[in-house]
């Protein structure tokens, strides 16, 4: 039933093009009528300013996040752990507000680990000396609804990306000594 309905959306859209309405917004108004496949999260450090984002896209198997950042942070320079954390919110001051790790599957932390990894688990990301980060992970043990049975990141409490001090060992409970958390933002859909 899809293909027929896709293929009259279209035609509909090219009859809008000729009365002279942009092919380009009847388009994208019939996406906006699914769920949006696609998340955003405004990334700030502990003084509070906004120093990055990170774009959160829904593919057939996982999530693809891609992360950008820049900071005045000469300390920054280096690895860090970061994870997806079960809460959207990052109001208070050291960001304990985003909660524990997303992890459903109760396994234990690290991508190393033997009994790991957790579901809120990735790779670690590098801050550059002049501190810059540009990164895209993928990870299929998070989804953004609910696809292919994986925790969802837009669920009721939302949820938050972490990047901690440190970086993660990978291993070690409960967060691989990745240290506290230096980056936070809550996780919203693309409008
Ligand atoms: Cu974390």
């Amino acid at each position: 039933m899809k293909r027929p309905l896709r293929t009259l959306t279209c035609a509909a859209a090219l009859g809008a093009t000729s009365l002279g309405v942009p092919a380009f917004a009847a388009d994208h108004h019939g996406h906006q009528s699914h769920q949006p496949d696609e998340a955003y999260a405004a990334l700030i450090d502990r003084e509070r300013n906004e120093i990055g984002h990170a774009r959160f896209q829904q593919g057939p198997t996982g999530v693809l996040i891609t992360i950008q950042l820049d900071t005045t942070n000469e300390g920054a320079t280096g690895w860090h752990g970061v994870h997806l954390h079960q809460i959207g919110d990052c109001s208070n001051d050291d960001f304990t507000s985003s909660g524990g790790h997303i992890n459903p599957s109760e396994r234990s932390h690290g991508l190393l680990n033997p009994e790991g990894p957790d579901n809120a688990d990735l790779p670690n990301i590098y801050v550059h000396e002049d501190g810059a980060l540009r990164a895209q992970i993928f990870t299929d043990r998070v989804s953004l609804h609910g696809e292919n049975d994986a925790p969802a990141l837009l669920d009721e409490n939302g949820s938050a990306l972490v990047i901690h001090d440190n970086q993660d060992d990978h291993s070690s409970q409960p967060i691989g000594g990745a240290g506290a958390r230096h980056v936070c933002g809550v996780i919203e859909a693309a409008q």
